[in-house]
C-alpha cells in the first residue's frame, strides 16, 4: 500500500468540505471540518472493510459476533487517525487548512453508549480483535441518546441529554438493504401445509431494524471490523387508509414503539429495573443481529446445520441473553430443525460473560411480561427451563438446588441461569471474581457443569490508554525499550523494570508526569474555571458512584484530614488534591447524595483558610471517557477501594497504572492481580480481604461499636450530622453507616470496618510521596508490569479458550 502523505489528505478533506457541506477550508466551521476528516477517515476504512469481509468469506473463516447492549467508544478521530498511521500527517493537513487540529479533535462528541466498565470493556476489545485480525463485528443499539450530561447544579447532579447524533453521526453508514423486521406481541398459530408444521407469530407488531455500521480500524494492520448499530423505523409512515378499517390506532402505536426503543440508553448501572422499553430494546436488537447472522450464514453455506462451526456468540453479561431462545426459534420455525438439533447448536455457538455479583444486578424478568410482549420466545424459554430442571432433579435430587438453578420460577425469568444452560462457556472476569462465580453465585450449576466456567482478566486498549493519551511516556516507552514494539507485544513494557535504579530514568519518568499535571490543570483551568496546584498529590476516584465502590469511604478519610488540620495547621506538609467523577443512575438516590455530600466538603475546604495549599477537593463535573483520556496522565494515586469481592474486575485500575499512579486499594477485582505482579511494595494495600468480609457478615457485624471505640471515626461521622458551611446536613447518610436504612443493613459494603486500615494506606502513601525516587521507582514498577492488562492479552484468551478462533 502506498503511504499516505500530509498532502493527499489535505485535497481528499478540501474534496470532502466542498462536496458533503458545499464549503471551502477557509468557510468552514470546526464542526464541519471535523465531519469532514471523519468521512475522509471512513472512506479508508470503507474500502478494507470490504477487503477483509470477502477475505474472511472466501476462506470460510469462523466468524465472533460480540453482542452488547453497550459499547463506550469515546472520541474516534485521533482514534482512528492514529491505527491508520496517519495521526501526523492528519494534524499537519489541518494546521495547513487553517485549523487547529487539538480544537477538531476537541470538538468530536463522545460516542457515549455506555455506563461504565461493560460498554468501555466492549469498545478496548473492538480495537483488539481487529489488530489481532479476528473477523468480528460487534452488536448494540445506534441509540439516539447516550448517557446523560452531568451538570452539577448547587452541588447536585442534574441530568440533560446526550445528543451526540449532530457530529457523531459521521462515523455511521446506514445500510437500509440490510433492514431486519423484528415483531413483538401478537399471538401464536400453529398450521400444517403439505406435511409440514408451521408456527408463525400473527397481529404482531414490526418493527424494522436497520443497521448503522461504524468501521473499526485496527493498529498496523489493513484489518477492519465494524460495529453495528440498529437503529428502530416504524415499518411504513402511517397510512391513512388504515383508518377506515379501524387499523390506524395499531399503526401509530407500532409507530411510537419503533421511536422509542433506540431513544434513549438506560442509565442504570449494576441495578435491574424491569421496565417493559428494557426488554423491548434487548429483543430488538437480539433479534435482530441474529436474523442478520443467519440471513448471511445461509447465503455462504445454504444450510444452518454447521451454524455453530463457523460462528460463535459472545454475550456481554445477560442482557443479550434472548438470543439463546432467538436463535432455537429460528433454526426450529425458519429453518425446520427438530428441538435436540437446534439445542445443539444453540450450546454449541453462545458463550456468556458475567460482570457483576450484585444480585439487584442480575436480571430477572416477569414472565407475564416476556409472555405478552414475546409469545414464541416465551414458549422456547418454557421449554428449555422444563428440559434443564429435569436435568438438575436428575443430577442433583435436591428440591432447594432446583430452586435455585431453575430459569423460570415463581413468576421471574432469570436470566444468568438462562445464559448458563444455554452457553457453551461462562466466565468471570478476573480471578478473583471467576472464583466467586464457582464457589458462590453459579455454585451449583458449577457442581454439575465444570467445563464450562472460566476466567478471563479484563483487559483494556494499552495503545489509546497509553500510547495515544501519554505521548510523554510514551516516548520514554520508545527510548527505554528500543521502539514502539510495545504497541503490538505489551508485554515488552516489562523492560522498563530495568532502569529501576537509573536516576536519569526515574527523573524523566517524574518530569513527564508533572507535565501532564500542568497540562491538566490548564485543561481545568480552561474548561472548568478550576484552579489546581500542579504541585499537590493528584489522588483520583473516578468510576460510577455506587455505595460499593465506596467513594464514601474516601470522604471519610478527606474529613478526617480536615479535622486533624483543624487541631494542627501544620499537620499536613504535602499539599494534597482529592479529585472525584462520578456519574449517579438519576434514580439512586443515595448516590446522588454522596455526590452532593463531596460538593459540600470541597466547598468547605475551599473556603477555609487552614487548607491553602494543603488540602482540596474537586468534583469533576460529567465524567465521561474523554475527560479519562487528559485525567488518567495526571493521575499519581489511584483509589481502587470497593468492599472485597463485590468490584468484578475494574478496568480504570488497569489505566492508572498504566500511566504511572500507584494504587491504594483493597484485594478486590484485577486489584488482586495487580498486587501479585506488584508486591506490597509496589502498591498500598488495605482492608478485609473477600473471604474475611463474607465471615464478618455471618459472625455478625455491629458498625456501632467501631464508632463507639474510635474517636477519629466518631468524630468524622458526628461531621455528617452537624452537615457543612452551605447549609446541607447529611443525618441521612450517618444513619444509613450506623443503622441501616430502606431495608438495607447497617454500613452494607463495610466502611467502618475499613476506616483505620484505610487511613494508614492513604498515610504511607503521603510518606513515600516525599521520597520522589522511591515513588517513581514505584511508579515505574507499575508502567513496566502492566502489560498483562492490555486487551490484546484479553482477547487472544477469547479466542484461544471460548471462541477457537486463529488470531495474529
Ligand atoms: C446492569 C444493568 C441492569 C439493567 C439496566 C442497565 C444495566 C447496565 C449494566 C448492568 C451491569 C453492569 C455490570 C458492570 O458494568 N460491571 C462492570 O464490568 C466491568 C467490565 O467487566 C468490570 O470491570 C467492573 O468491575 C464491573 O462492575
Amino acid at each position: 500500500m502506498t503511504p499516505i502523505t500530509t498532502q493527499t489528505l489535505e485535497n481528499a478533506l478540501t474534496a470532502k468540505l466542498m462536496v458533503s457541506f458545499g464549503k471551502t477550508a477557509a468557510e468552514a466551521t470546526d464542526g464541519e471540518m471535523m465531519r469532514a476528516s471523519a468521512l475522509v477517515l471512513r472512506d479508508m476504512m470503507a474500502l478494507r472493510e470490504v477487503e477483509t469481509r470477502q477475505k474472511a468469506r472466501q476462506q470460510h473463516a469462523r466468524q465472533v459476533h460480540y453482542l452488547s447492549l453497550e459499547f463506550l467508544m469515546g472520541r474516534s478521530l485521533m482514534k482512528n487517525a492514529y491505527n491508520l498511521g496517519l495521526l501526523p500527517q492528519l494534524r499537519e493537513a489541518l494546521e495547513h487548512l487553517g485549523f487547529k487540529a487539538a480544537d477538531i479533535f476537541e470538538i468530536e462528541p463522545d460516542a457515549a453508549l455506555g455506563n461504565g466498565g461493560l460498554g468501555r470493556l466492549a469498545a478496548c476489545y473492538l480495537d483488539s480483535m481487529t489488530t489481532l485480525e479476528i473477523p468480528a463485528t460487534g452488536y448494540s443499539i445506534c441509540y439516539e441518546l447516550g448517557i446523560f450530561k452531568q451538570k452539577i447544579v448547587e452541588g447536585q447532579q442534574v441530568e440533560l441529554p446526550d445528543n451526540w447524533k449532530d457530529l457523531g453521526a459521521a462515523w455511521l453508514m446506514p445500510k437500509p438493504a440490510e433492514t431486519q423486521e423484528v415483531r413483538f406481541g401478537g399471538t401464536v398459530r400453529e398450521f400444517w401445509d403439505n406435511g409440514h408444521l408451521h408456527i408463525v407469530n400473527e397481529d404482531a407488531t414490526v418493527v424494522q431494524a436497520v443497521p448503522c455500521d461504524m468501521e473499526i480500524a485496527g493498529y498496523g494492520t489493513e484489518h477492519v471490523n465494524v460495529l453495528r448499530l440498529w437503529d428502530a423505523r416504524s415499518t411504513q409512515p402511517v397510512d391513512m387508509s388504515l383508518f377506515s378499517r379501524g387499523e390506524y390506532l395499531k399503526a401509530a402505536e407500532d409507530e411510537a414503539m419503533a421511536e422509542t426503543i433506540a431513544k434513549v440508553l438506560y442509565p442504570e448501572d449494576n441495578h435491574l429495573e424491569g421496565k417493559s422499553l428494557r426488554l423491548k430494546q434487548q429483543y430488538f436488537f437480539v433479534s435482530a443481529t441474529l436474523q442478520s447472522i443467519a440471513a448471511k450464514h445461509t447465503e455462504l453455506y445454504g444450510t444452518m446445520k454447521n451454524f455453530h462451526e463457523k460462528n460463535v456468540i459472545q454475550i456481554n453479561d445477560t442482557h443479550p441473553a434472548l438470543v439463546i431462545p432467538e436463535l432455537m426459534r429460528i433454526l426450529i420455525d425458519d429453518a425446520g430443525m427438530d428441538w435436540d438439533e437446534a439445542w445443539d447448536i444453540t450450546t454449541r455457538s453462545v458463550a456468556y460473560t458475567n460482570h457483576t455479583v450484585l444480585s439487584e444486578a442480575l436480571e430477572r424478568w416477569p414472565q407475564s411480561l416476556v409472555e405478552f410482549l414475546l409469545p414464541r420466545v416465551w414458549q422456547i424459554i418454557l421449554e428449555i427451563s422444563r428440559r434443564w430442571q429435569k436435568k438438575v432433579e436428575d443430577f442433583y435430587h435436591d428440591p432447594k438446588k432446583t430452586e435455585k438453578m431453575a430459569i423460570v420460577w415463581g413468576g421471574q425469568v432469570r436470566m444468568a441461569n438462562l445464559c448458563i444452560a444455554g452457553g457453551m462457556a461462562v466466565n468471570g472476569v478476573s480471578g478473583l471474581h471467576s472464583e466467586i462465580l464457582k464457589k458462590d453465585v453459579f455454585r451449583d450449576a458449577y457442581g454439575m457443569e465444570p467445563w464450562k466456567f472460566r476466567n478471563v482478566t479484563n483487559g483494556i486498549d494499552h495503545r489509546r490508554w497509553l500510547s495515544e493519551i501519554n505521548p510523554g511516556l510514551d516516548g520514554l516507552i520508545r527510548d527505554l525499550t528500543g521502539g514502539d514494539d510495545y504497541l503490538l507485544h505489551p508485554q515488552a513494557l516489562k523492560k522498563l523494570d530495568d532502569y529501576a535504579d537509573d536516576a536519569s530514568v526515574l527523573e524523566r519518568l517524574g518530569a513527564i508526569k508533572r507535565a501532564n499535571k500542568a497540562a491538566f490543570a490548564a485543561h481545568a483551568k480552561k474548561t472548568r474555571g478550576v484552579e489546581l496546584n500542579p504541585d499537590a498529590i493528584f489522588d483520583v476516584q473516578v468510576k460510577r458512584l455506587h455505595e460499593y465502590k465506596r467513594q464514601l469511604l474516601n470522604v471519610l478519610h478527606i474529613i478526617a484530614l480536615y479535622q486533624k488540620l483543624q487541631d494542627d495547621p501544620n499537620a499536613i506538609t504535602q499539599p494534597h488534591t482529592f479529585l472525584f467523577g462520578a456519574k449517579a443512575a438519576p434514580g439512586y438516590a443515595v448516590a446522588k447524595r454522596i455526590i452532593r455530600l463531596i460538593n459540600s466538603l470541597a466547598d468547605q475546604i475551599d473556603h477555609d483558610p487552614i487548607c491553602r495549599d494543603k488540602l482540596q477537593v474537586v468534583f469533576l463535573e460529567n465524567y465521561r471517557v474523554s475527560l479519562a483520556e487528559q485525567l488518567m496522565p495526571a493521575s499519581e494515586v489511584s483509589q481502587q477501594i470497593s468492599t472485597a469481592g463485590k468490584e468484578a474486575s475494574g478496568t480504570g485500575n488497569m489505566k492508572f497504572m498504566m500511566n504511572g499512579a500507584l494504587t491504594v486499594g483493597t484485594l478486590d477485582g484485577a486489584n488482586v492481580e495487580m498486587h501479585d505482579l506488584l508486591g506490597d511494595e509496589n502498591m498500598f494495600l488495605f482492608g478485609l480481604r473477600a473471604d474475611e468480609v463474607e465471615q464478618l457478615k455471618r459472625e455478625g457485624y455491629v458498625p456501632q461499636r467501631l464508632y463507639n471505640r474510635d474517636p477519629v471515626l466518631h468524630r468524622c461521622l458526628d461531621a455528617l450530622r452537624t452537615g457543612f458551611r452551605d447549609g446541607v446536613r447529611y443525618d441521612d447518610l450517618y444513619q444509613r453507616l450506623l443503622f441501616g436504612a430502606g431495608g438495607s443493613p447497617a454500613d452494607e459494603y463495610f466502611l467502618l470496618a475499613d476506616f483505620q486500615a484505610y487511613c494508614q494506606a492513604e498515610k504511607r502513601m503521603a510518606e513515600t510521596y516525599r521520597d520522589q525516587t522511591a515513588w517513581n521507582r514505584m511508579s515505574l514498577h507499575n508502567i513496566a508490569r502492566s502489560g498483562v492488562f492490555a486487551a490484546d492479552r484479553a482477547v487472544a484468551e477469547y479466542a484461544d479458550n471460548i471462541w477457537h478462533v486463529p488470531h495474529k
